[in-house]
């Protein structure tokens, strides 16, 4: 039957409004009822929390697909300019609330649960994260989607369907140790597996010289072929139709996979050999900020790109068939430089596939691709040894020789016959291990190069990337970074969002983030204050409630609840906060008893994963441990101050602690951290920061006012001239007494501590944590006075939430959707 004779038939059958799913409370319950009889196969009377969890995901998924198919429905028909966002890594969290929040049905479902004799919040809890990613990088890469979604932009998502996503962190007597996460061992309701969807991908081979029509080709003769399955996860937006798609592959083996060795009767060790191709897409690497030149991710980022890029041609060539049109159809985003052998596999799909000559190739290349870097320092930047590439994709080898050829010719008539410059600059590396410079790569071919900060564009220009700033200026921009206010208010503090609503009259600023400059009319009123503050109170309650369950703490909700949620790293100065906590603890104990009734209370709450094989990271994580032993159980203490680690942090464990805190601390040595995102979700809501000027802090400064934040630590442009100095910096005194204390063992495991100890020797503290101890005790002395004063915190409070609108990620992604991608929304209509 024709699809149009279908589709009348199908009209005329049910009707044009009974197509779409109902979201009345009867229709919604029975649909539950049926995904758990028939999806899920229990029972529709007897079935449990997780059940109902799965009944419920189903039901909103069916109602994800229908606005899903009807976007790109509405995107086929319009075929607008589309952006490809191409990332490693996307860390979704959770998808239950923020779905329904979005498609504005949550009250409905809760509803429906209630009558089913379910709580929505409990059902919600049974949900596992998806993290397919380490942190801040791929926390921004799901927000951005959620703004693409909900700004109506036509725009598609591409990542790796990992089957382990980051570890899981367990606590054994302190130390972390990691557990694999096998995320999809009780399903996925969220993606919709498109068996159909799938494209072989091709690895290692040579390379040959064909002659065609007079004409020499290089012609690549894989040998190894891999089949890349999509599973596609809907994005719905807010306030809109529109649900965009995420699309994930995974590794299967291929049909033309080696038949050779099934001739060679060995048939069990021929299915053993082909099973190894689903490696590939099997395992998140957990470093962040570091690269290393391993071959299963070089095969990881080859699969990743290969797949989307076939995908994204196959699209384009429904309705195009001249590659010209190419640019003006397609922008393609290269998150960070792991997605960058995008840019060879698009020149060797024109070169060698679509036999157009180099100059026009590079041409369309270039005016497709843009590149955004996190990246700070020049020793982190990606670098591919040659051997390694070579043999796995020797064609792609020979085009990255080509273009920095070019480069290299271009740039000598430019700057002549400087071979430091030349060589700095050079997409290959000549040294002891030869590699290929994939920044270099990027920023040669791409218009744009994007930083994710104001200061992170500093850095870009005077340091990292000098030596291309200073060639073509032009190129570099910066994108403020920015969080989802849907996510991470909406969701994640229903309470704040419905008191903000009240108070701006409205509910538009969870797409209007500008409007919640409005809250500031209203700081001094006392009836917004003292709503504001039971607001904290209750998130506090929630918190501390999750405390007691994890570790057996009381704390007490008159504390200061003072937070630092990230991973563990050197740079971000989790040891800088122990050693504070150690100074604060050890001035308690010396203090007359009498004066100790002036101390602020204080709950420190630390939590981060540490890259499995980082070593002085897990030594910092066990170090809390111990001091957390030592000052929770000394009665002399009691609720003056509590330590309290909070084990595997990931997204979920954000949404809960982040409403609950009062203060936040991010202490990066400036000119470390690119931008900083957890920062963004304090401010939204109202958590008042403790901080270095470093990345997304000067910006924030800026929209806040310095006063309304605590600030300490030497400045961005101080820290080098700081550092010359070595060992003549001398630290304070207070500072040497307490990492004597952890030197000497006063909570024991004194060997083990020994090296973490080192680092903060004269001359070797290259964070500057002894330089920047007296300014840090100094701001969190400002913070423990302003505490004392609940109409001033309070009023420091709103004024952050209202000062938070730059640091949505809706301006970030309007800011690249006009100055990089150049694309316009595409809103299916209702
Ligand atoms: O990207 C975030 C920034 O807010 C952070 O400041 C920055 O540290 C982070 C290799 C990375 N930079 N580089 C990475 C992640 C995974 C990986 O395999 C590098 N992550 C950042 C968002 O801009």
């Amino acid at each position: 039957m024709e699809s149009g004779e279908r589709k009348a038939k199908v009209e005329k059958m049910f009707g044009f409004m009974d197509a779409f799913l109902k979201n009345d409370s009867f229709s919604l319950q029975k649909d539950i009822l049926d995904h758990v009889e028939y999806t899920v196969a229990r029972s529709r009377f007897i079935f449990d929390d997780f059940e109902a969890y799965q009944g419920l995901s189903y039901s909103v998924r069916d109602r994800l697909i229908e606005r899903w198919h009807d976007t790109h429905r509405y995107f086929k028909k319009k075929d607008p300019k589309r952006l490809y966002f191409l990332s490693l890594e996307f860390l979704m969290g959770r998808s239950l609330s923020n779905s329904v929040i979005n498609l504005g049905i949550r009250d409905q479902y809760a509803d429906a649960l209630n009558q089913l004799g379910f709580e929505f919040e409990v059902v919600a809890e049974q949900e596992g994260d998806a993290a397919l990613g380490n942190g801040g990088l791929a926390r921004l890469c799901a927000c951005q989607m959620d703004s693409l979604a909900t700004l109506d932009y036509p725009a598609w998502g591409y990542g790796l369907r990992y089957q382990y996503g980051l570890f899981r962190q367990i606590i054994l007597d302190g130390f972390q140790l990691e557990e694999p996460d096998y995320w999809l061992n009780f399903g996925n309701p969220w993606e919709i597996e498109r068996v159909h969807v799938s494209y072989p991908v091709k690895f290692y081979g040579t390379v040959e010289e064909e002659g065609i029509q007079g004409q020499t080709i290089k012609v690549w003769i894989p040998g190894e072929t891999v089949e890349a399955v999509a599973y596609d996860n809907p994005i719905p937006g807010y306030g809109t139709r529109n649900a965009i798609n995420l699309r994930l592959w995974a590794a299967k083996p291929s049909d033309q996979y080696d038949m050779e060795s099934y001739n060679t009767g060995d048939y069990i060790n021929a299915i053993m050999d082909r099973q190894k191709a689903e490696t590939i897409s099997n395992v998140l690497y957990p470093d962040d900020r570091s690269y290393q030149g391993k071959e299963l991710r070089l095969k990881q980022h080859y699969f990743f790109v290969s797949a989307s890029l076939q995908d994204i041609i196959r699209r384009f060539r429904d309705d195009h068939n001249n590659f010209d049109e190419f640019p003006e159809k397609v922008a393609l985003q290269i998150n960070d430089t792991h997605p960058s052998l995008a840019i060879a596999e698009v020149m060797r799909v024109l070169v060698d596939e679509e036999h157009l000559d180099w100059s026009r190739a590079w041409d369309i290349t270039s005016r497709v691709f843009s590149f955004t870097t996190h990246t700070v320092h020049v020793e982190a930047l990606e670098k591919i040894p040659v051997d390694l590439l070579g043999n796995l994709l020797p064609r792609h080898l020979q085009i990255i020789y080509e273009i920095n050829y070019k480069f290299m010719e271009e740039l000598k008539s430019m700057i002549g016959q400087d071979y430091d410059r030349l060589s700095r600059m050079s997409i290959v590396e000549e040294g002891a291990v030869k590699s290929i410079r994939m920044a270099n790569l990027s920023i040669v071919c791409c218009q744009i190069v994007n930083g994710v900060s104001k200061v992170h564009l500093d850095l870009l220009k005077e340091r990292v990337f000098k030596d291309f700033y200073e060639l073509w200026p032009q190129k570099f921009q910066y994108k403020t970074n920015g969080v989802t206010q849907r996510r991470w208010v909406v969701v994640s503090n229903p309470n704040l969002s419905s008191l903000i609503s009240k108070w701006l009259g409205t509910e538009s600023w969870i797409r209007n983030v500008d409007l919640l400059a409005g809250l500031r009319q209203h700081v001094s009123d006392p009836d917004l204050q003292r709503e504001w503050k039971m607001v904290k109170k209750v998130n506090k309650a929630r918190l501390a409630e999750y405390i007691e369950t994890l570790s057996g703490i009381k704390v007490s909700l008159d504390a200061m609840f003072d937070v630092q949620i990230k991973r563990i790293h050197e740079y971000k100065r989790q040891l800088l906060n122990i050693l504070g906590i150690i100074h604060r603890y050890d001035c308690i104990k010396n203090m007359e008893t009498s004066d100790r009734r002036k101390v602020v209370p204080r709950v420190c709450i630390i939590g981060g994963k540490a890259a499995p094989g980082y070593d002085i990271a897990k030594k910092i994580i066990k170090l809390c441990h111990v001091v957390a032993e030592k000052i929770n159980n000394d009665a002399d203490i009691g609720d003056l101050l509590k330590l309290v680690f909070i084990p595997d942090y990931n997204v979920s464990v954000a949404e809960l602690v982040i409403p609950g805190s009062d203060l936040s601390q991010h202490l990066s040595t400036a000119g470390h951290e690119a931008s900083g995102t957890g920062s963004m979700k304090f401010l939204m809501n109202g958590c008042l920061l403790l901080a270095t000027a470093d990345g997304a802090i000067v910006e924030i400064m800026e929209e806040v006012g310095a006063d309304n934040m605590f600030l300490f630590g030497a400045k961005v442009n101080e820290v080098p001239a700081l550092r010359e100095k070595g060992a003549s910096l001398k630290a304070p005194l207070q500072f040497l007494r307490v990492v004597r204390m952890v030197r000497d063992g006063y909570f024991g495991f004194k060997d083990y501590f020994k090296s973490l100890c080192d680092t903060l020797e004269d001359g070797k503290d290259f964070y500057l944590l002894g330089y920047d101890f007296a300014s840090y005790l100094e701001a969190q002395a400002a913070a423990d006075r302003t505490f004392v004063d609940p109409e001033k915190w309070i009023h420091m409070s709103i004024l952050s939430t209202a000062g938070s609108g730059k640091f949505s990620s809706d301006k970030t992604i309007e800011e690249y959707a006009k100055h990089t991608w150049g694309i316009e929304p595409c809103k299916c209509p209702f």
